[in-house]
């Protein structure tokens, strides 16, 4: 799939969109509808709900310091003019999932593709590719923290020598299980830092609340074995201990790990291992009902 069909598939007609080498597109925020930013307020404001105690207070922070508000889809311009002093990251508008070569090489250069387009208001909850709301509510604010800031980039750079060395699905899974469905144990509890949990409503609460998940220490080789699910609410979430752990993260030379694990077995998503540190032993009662069972 190209550029081209990918924009069509959101209702742009092809050849609007001018379709650059690096997949961006501009964002045309002047072109977003009024039923567009609704939809934008609706979710922010049930987020904004939602998750104080329970996202981490980088994130919050992010959010605070960011002109990301209710009223409107924000303008990637005037994130960026925040976003780019405080750790020299920019977001750039992407019309959808791109390849992974693609992002990786704009992660590696601190540039964060965004879909610019926004869910339509029948699907709220039900997401196909990352749109606005998922990359700059999500993401955008952790891309504040220095750490995140470099552990992204660090991934960026990781992803293209993963690439070549065939092992991308075992990185693929350490993003997963932090970037985007991570959690991290603050003075006063479990807190959200991942983007796939803090941008959906249904997760902040399943994640955190329910006993259905198991909640387990993070550990590298682990979580590179361990397999996720793209359908449906994780199994199991990983948590760090503070958020600078991901930096000694970005600092690892993953390639032993990968030669380590690329013949071990992997494991299921709700698996729990005689090895693991277990913060909550989950009921698996949410899947088992899902598989039948
Ligand atoms: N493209 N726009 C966009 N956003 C993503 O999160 C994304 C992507 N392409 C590939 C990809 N993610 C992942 O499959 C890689 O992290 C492996
Ligand atoms: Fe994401």
């Amino acid at each position: 799939m190209n550029a081209e069909t990918m924009s069509s598939k959101h209702g742009l007609a092809a050849g609007l969109v001018p379709t650059r080498a690096d997949w961006t597109i501009d964002q045309g925020w002047e072109h977003y509808s009024a039923q567009e930013h609704a939809t934008w307020k609706t979710l922010f404001e049930r987020q904004s709900r939602l998750l104080p105690g329970r996202a981490c207070d980088e994130f919050v922070q992010g959010m605070r310091d960011l002109p990301i508000a209710a009223d409107a889809i924000p303008d990637f311009r005037r994130l960026n003019d925040v976003l780019m002093q405080r750790t020299g990251w920019q977001v750039v508008a992407v019309p959808g999932l791109v390849p992974d070569e693609v992002f990786f090489e704009h992660l590696a250069n601190r540039r964060f593709p965004s879909g610019h387009f926004i869910r339509k208001p029948h699907e709220l909850d039900y997401l196909e590719e990352p749109d606005v709301f998922h990359d700059v509510f999500g993401h955008v604010p952790m891309l504040m923290n220095p750490a995140i800031a470099d552990y992204i980039q660090a991934y960026g750079q990781g992803g293209l020598r993963a690439q070549k060395l065939g092992v991308l699905d075992k990185l693929a899974r350490v993003y997963w299980y932090t970037v985007e469905f991570g959690l991290v144990q603050q003075k006063d509890g479990l807190r959200i830092y991942g983007a796939g949990i803090a941008s959906s409503a249904s997760e902040t609460v399943f994640a955190l609340d329910d006993a259905s998940p198991n909640r387990v220490r993070f550990d590298l080789p682990r979580v590179m074995r361990t397999r996720y699910r793209i359908d449906d609410f994780q199994e199991t979430y990983f948590v760090i201990n503070h958020l600078d752990e991901l930096l000694s993260l970005a600092n690892i030379d993953f390639a032993p790990l990968y030669a380590q694990v690329q013949h071990q077995p992997e494991y299921a998503p709700g698996q729990v291992l005689p090895d693991d540190v277990v913060l909550t032993r989950g009921t698996g009662m949410y899947h088992d009902a899902r598989r039948g069972g």
